[in-house]
């Protein structure tokens, strides 16, 4: 009888296991030439990305030519870039805010935030840095900060 106990505490103890694993998802955001909405040009798809400390953010390679930099990271948090075209994916291993910029269209406003964990840590950071990118844009302007408006 006891060894069955055991055998089943085990089986919790590794449903429990398999079920925390489970919950860390990837979270795929769309490199796109044309949006949805079939009028805006270069967006991020979505702009505004709600994530868990624990997942992957994946920037999917939808159209060519994007290049997705984070501005701004929580503290702690490691933040990302590469060269065109090379494939990005970021674990996500801090709550807070994180915006980003394609480096390949910047000026033209193709931007986005991620909030990780509903938590707004980094957000005096990621106003700066989204003011200081929002300065060189030569058009969308609302984009980014549209994003930012969506942080709860
Ligand atoms: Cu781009």
């Amino acid at each position: 009888m006891r060894k069955f106990f055991e055998k089943t505490l085990v089986l919790i103890a590794l449903l429990v296991l398999t079920s925390v694993a489970a919950e860390a998802k990837t979270v795929k955001v769309q490199m796109k030439n044309t949006g949805s909405d079939g009028a805006s040009q270069m967006v991020f798809e979505p702009d505004f990305v709600e994530a868990a400390v624990g997942d992957t953010i994946q920037f999917v390679i939808t159209d060519k030519l994007h290049q997705p930099k984070s501005l701004s990271t929580p503290a702690g948090q490691k933040g990302f870039g590469g060269e065109v075209d090379e494939p990005i994916s970021f674990k996500v291993t801090k709550a807070g805010i994180i915006p980003f910029k394609c480096e390949t269209h910047a000026i033209l406003g193709m931007a986005g935030v991620i909030q990780a964990g509903g938590s707004k840590a980094g957000l005096e950071a990621a106003e700066e840095a989204v003011e200081e990118y929002s300065e060189a844009l030569a058009m969308n302007h609302d984009r980014i900060k549209g994003a930012m408006a969506k942080i709860k």
